[in-house]
C-alpha cells in the first residue's frame, strides 16, 4: 500500500530517527499548492543513509521542463548526468536534457564536484533538496553516481517501469548526508558451476549498483568449469568450459576475452570494480581433465559434473604447474584494470599443509609481479603469505584463532560468513534453490550481524568490507540468481555502507518492503519473506 501525505512525513521522521539524523524539520505544514506530497520520505533508501535532514516545506516535483545541469569540464559528471536521464526518461516521458550547470543558475537537478569534506571521502555526496530543485554534491564523480542512486529511491517506484506513467514525480524536501562504512561492498557470482551469460552478469551488476555495492566478484573456475578464455592454454575454455560442462552437465560456456573486457567497462560505468577469481590449487578439475600435464600421473583426471567439493589439486611439484599459474594469472590482470586478483585457496583437502604453503608461497608472489593485489579465502593466511594478502571470511564461526593471529600479523578481512552471507543458502527448508549446510538464512539474519564484531580479534580496523557471495551448484538462470540474492544482498549492502549505530531492523524492513514495486517494475524476481511488510 502507497502512503500518503502525512504518513509520508511521519515515515521519514521514522526513517530518519533510526539513521544518525539529527532532525531540524520545522512541524507537517501543508504543501504548497503545487507540489503533492511525496510518498516517499527522504530517509526511505537502502542503504540507509548516515544522515537525514527532512523539510516538508521543500518538496521538489520534476517536470517536462527539468533540466539535469552537472559539473562543468567534468566528462565523467556529464557521463553520470546523462546516465540519470536515461533512467528517469522512460517512466516520466519528460526531455531531461543534461547541459553544463553554470553560476548559480538553480533549480533542476544539479550534479556538481566540490569540496563537501574529508569525511565524506571518494563515495560520500551531499543531497539537497528544496522546492526548485536536488543538488547533489561529492569530491568525486563516484560519490555523485551514490547519490543518483538514492535520488531514484526518493522517486515513487513507477520510475522503474520502462514506458510513461502517469505519476506526480516528487522528491521529498531536506538534506541527505553519506558516505560508506567500508570501502569495499561486494557480490560475488559463481559462473563456473553454472555459467551465466553476459546479459545475465549485466543484469545483476544493474541491481548491485543501486544499492551501492562497489565491487563484484567473478568465480571464473572450479571443478565443473572453466570459464575464461586464456590464450596460452586454449583448451581451457573450450574443453574445460565447453558443452556438457557444469553441474549436472547443463552449465556450459564461457566468457571470451572480448566479453570480459565488455563486463569490466559495463561494471566501469556503474562505478563498480571487477575481481576475477582463479582458484586453487583445489577446485581445478576442470583444467586437470582438460591439460594431462598439470597431473603428477601426466594422466587427465575425468571430467566431473557432481557438486563434490575438495577432491582436486594441482601438483605442487611440478614445474609446469607454476607455468600455468603464471600464464593464467599474467592474461587475466592484464585483462582487469582493478587492483585485486582472487585465487580462491578454499577447501584444498587433497592437498597436503606443508604442500599448500608451498604453493601459496610461489602463487601469491605472481599475483603481486603482475602488479595486482592478492586475496584469498580464509585459508590462505595458513600459507603465511605477505601482509598485503586479503583474506575472504567463510567460515561461520565466531571464534577463528588462524584469522585472528594474521590480523595480528597486518592482514585485512573481508567478511563473508556463510552462515549470514551466503546468498546461495535457502531461506529455510522450503526453498526450492540453493544449498543448506551453513545455515538457513531468512532476511533477519543476513541483516542481524556485524561485520567488524562477529569474529573475535577481527575488528573495525581490520575490516576491509563486506561481500555476499552466490555459489551456483543449484541455480541455471537470473530468475534463480534474483530470487536468491533479493532480498538479502540489499542486507548486506546496507551492513557494508551503513554506519552501525543506523541498523535497525524494523526501519530496514519497511525500506525493505518498499523495493518491492521497484523489483516488479524492472521484472527482478525475489522471495517475499513473510517477515517483510511488502509493498504491493
Ligand atoms: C563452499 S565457501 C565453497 C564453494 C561452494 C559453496 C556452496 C567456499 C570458499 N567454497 O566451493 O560452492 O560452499 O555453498
Amino acid at each position: 500500500m502507497r502512503r500518503s501525505g502525512t504518513k509520508a512525513i511521519l515515515a521519514a521522521a521514522v526513517a530518519c530517527t533510526t539513521a544518525l539524523a539529527v532532525s531540524t524539520a520545522p512541524a507537517a505544514a501543508e504543501p504548497s499548492p503545487q507540489t503533492t506530497p511525496s510518498d516517499i520520505g527522504l530517509g526511505d533508501v537502502i542503504p540507509a543513509p548516515v544522515e537525514v535532514t527532512p523539510d516538508s516545506d521543500a518538496d521538489y516535483r520534476l517536470g517536462p521542463g527539468t533540466l539535469i545541469r552537472t559539473e562543468p569540464r567534468s566528462a565523467e559528471a556529464r557521463a553520470i548526468g546523462r546516465q540519470l536521464a536515461g533512467t528517469l526518461r522512460p517512466a516520466t516521458g519528460y526531455p531531461l536534457p543534461v547541459v553544463p550547470a553554470h553560476g548559480n543558475s538553480a533549480g533542476g537537478i544539479s550534479l556538481l564536484l566540490d569540496d563537501v569534506g574529508d569525511e565524506l571521502g571518494s563515495e560520500g555526496y551531499r543531497l539537497d533538496v528544496t522546492d526548485r530543485g536536488v543538488t547533489i554534491r561529492a569530491n568525486e564523480p563516484a560519490g555523485l553516481f551514490a547519490g543518483t542512486q538514492t535520488l531514484r529511491q526518493l522517486l515513487p517506484a513507477a520510475i522503474e517501469s520502462d514506458t510513461r506513467q502517469h505519476e506526480t514525480w516528487t522528491v521529498a524536501g531536506g538534506s541527505i548526508v553519506d558516505h560508506p562504512r567500508f570501502e569495499y561492498r561486494s557480490a560475488m557470482l559463481d559462473i563456473a558451476r553454472h555459467f551465466h551469460t553476459p546479459d545475465e552478469i549485466k543484469s545483476y551488476i544493474d541491481e548491485l549498483a543501486r544499492y551501492k555495492i562497489n565491487y563484484f566478484h567473478i568465480h571464473l573456475t572450479d571443478d565443473q568449469g572453466w570459464r575464461i578464455e586464456i590464450d596460452s592454454w586454449p583448451e581451457l575454455a573450450t574443453v574445460g568450459g565447453g558443452p556438457g560442462t557444469g553441474v549436472d552437465g547443463v552449465g556450459g560456456g564461457y566468457l571470451t576475452k572480448d566479453d570480459y573486457r565488455d563486463i569490466v567497462a559495463y561494471a566501469a560505468d556503474r562505478h563498480i570494480t571487477i575481481v576475477p577469481e582463479i582458484d586453487m590449487p583445489g577446485h581445478t578439475n576442470s583444467a586437470l581433465s582438460t591439460y594431462a600435464e598439470l597431473n603428477c600421473d601426466g594422466v587427465a583426471s575425468p571430467p566431473r559434473t557432481d557438486m563434490a567439493v575438495g577432491y582436486s589439486s594441482l601438483c605442487i611439484d611440478k614445474e609446469i604447474t607454476y607455468e600455468f599459474v603464471d600464464d593464467v594469472i599474467r592474461e587475466i590482470a592484464e585483462l582487469t584494470p582493478g587492483p585485486y586478483l582472487h585465487i580462491g585457496g578454499d577447501e584444498a583437502h587433497e592437498t597436503s599443509a606443508e604442500d599448500y604453503r608451498a604453493f601459496m608461497q610461489r602463487a601469491v608472489p605472481i599475483v603481486q609481479k603482475y602488479g595486482k593485489q592478492p586475496l584469498g579465502w580464509n585459508e590462505i593466511v595458513a600459507a603465511e603469505p605477505s601482509t598485503d594478502t586479503i583474506a575472504q571470511y567463510w567460515h561461520t564461526t565466531t571464534d577463528h584463532d588462524e584469522i585472528a593471529d594474521a590480523v595480528e600479523r597486518g592482514h585485512r578481512v573481508i567478511m563473508s560468513p556463510a552462515n549470514k552471507a551466503y546468498l546461495d543458502m535457502k531461506y529455510d527448508e522450503d526453498t526450492p534453490l540453493g544449498l543448506s549446510w551453513a545455515a538457513y538464512i531468512e532476511v533477519r539474519d543476513a541483516y542481524g550481524w556485524d561485520p567488524a564484531d562477529y569474529v573475535n580479534g577481527v575488528g573495525e580496523d581490520a575490516v576491509l568490507g563486506v561481500e555476499a557471495p552466490l555459489w551456483s551448484e543449484t541455480l541455471r538462470s537470473l530468475d534463480h540468481i534474483e530470487y536468491m540474492a533479493f532480498p538479502r544482498l540489499a542486507a548486506i549492502a546496507e551492513l557494508g555502507w551503513s554506519p552501525q549505530q543506523a541498523h535497525d531492523w524494523t526501519s530496514f524492513s519497511e525500506r525493505l518492503g518498499q523495493q518491492a514495486p521497484r523489483w516488479e517494475a524492472r521484472g527482478v524476481d525475489f522471495y517475499r519473506s513473510p517477515q517483510v511488510p511488502w509493498e504491493s
